[in-house]
């Protein structure tokens, strides 16, 4: 039987999924958008989940598009693919897939993530990176643009400078530099990646998180919005927060100077 090309391992609250094609760097080819998009729905389905953490197996964290794909590879004398096939039935679905997770999700970087694969870590809500990891936005070095909502993350997350200049360049950026220039949370030294994401996943899963979520999503509202507007939203979000247990747990756990044990989802 064939090795899964997800494998899922669950830690108490915390689920791991890790992309496991490690001879092709975990490109992406048609079975592993198939393999990940179904362990994504079932975390999401799942009650007892209440953070995922995206691994990988091997050297590389993820190659993006997998050139090989019959779906996306050129062909001598055959007509040119149409690529947004691969983009609008397992790309896009899978960023607004991670991107709507009812719960927090974290990505462990170990070695290089390139192309879709820099984009997918770059689409989890906290990302962490050893030392000798990288993120490329390999897209124009073989003609194309980011996609994997590379246009639409890089500037909110660095500012136009340095989105044009990563994505224009497509040059290798070291972890720490990523850290530095707030393209991800955190660069810990390669010894200590695999620690600090469970001490990191373990402590989201304990946080209350509807608040999690709605954090997430009303960040990315508001920069659509002027500031009258993103007012008026987080008024509406914090209503129904406060019509949650949570809330209510996470004042008296306050009150009674004890820690808090949240439990909705
Ligand atoms: O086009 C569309 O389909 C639309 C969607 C686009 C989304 C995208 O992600 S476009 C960007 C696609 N990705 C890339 O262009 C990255 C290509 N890979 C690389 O630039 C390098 O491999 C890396 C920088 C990632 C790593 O370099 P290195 O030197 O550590 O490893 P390597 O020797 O280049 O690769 C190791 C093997 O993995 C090698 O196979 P081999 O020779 O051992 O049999 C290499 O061909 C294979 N590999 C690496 N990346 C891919 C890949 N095979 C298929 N697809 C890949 N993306």
């Amino acid at each position: 039987m064939n090795e899964a090309l997800v494998l899922v391992a669950d830690s108490g609250p915390v689920r791991t999924l890790r992309l496991n094609r490690p001879e092709a760097l975990n490109s992406f080819n048609v079975e592993l958008h198939l393999a990940l998009k179904s362990a994504l729905d079932q975390a999401a389905a799942d009650p007892s989940v209440r953070c995922v953490v995206l691994a990988a197996a091997g050297r590389a964290f993820c190659a993006g598009q997998d050139l090989t794909d019959p779906m996306v590879a050129p062909e001598a004398g055959a007509p040119a693919k149409d690529l947004s096939r691969i983009i609008e039935t397992h790309y896009a679905p899978l960023v607004l897939r991670l991107r709507s997770m009812p719960v927090p999700v974290v990505a462990m970087v170990q070695g290089v993530a390139a192309g879709a694969g820099a984009n997918l870590a770059l689409c989890c809500d906290l990302v962490v990176a050893g030392r000798s990891a990288s993120f490329i936005q390999a897209f124009t070095k073989i003609g194309l643009l980011p996609d994997t909502g590379g246009t639409w993350l890089l500037p909110r997350l660095v500012g136009t400078a340095r989105a044009m200049g990563l994505a224009m360049l497509g040059d290798k950026l070291p972890a720490a530099n990523a850290a530095a220039m707030g393209l991800i949370w955190q660069c810990v030294e390669d010894a200590e990646l695999a620690l600090t994401v469970d001490h990191l996943a373990a402590r989201l899963a304990a946080m209350p998180t509807k608040a999690l979520v709605a954090t997430r999503q009303a960040l990315a509202e508001a920069q659509q919005l002027d500031l009258s507007s993103a007012l008026a939203n987080e008024a509406r979000v914090q209503r129904e927060l406060g019509f949650a247990n949570d809330y209510a747990e996470g004042v008296a756990a306050f009150g009674a100077k004890r820690a808090p044990v949240f439990g909705d989802r």
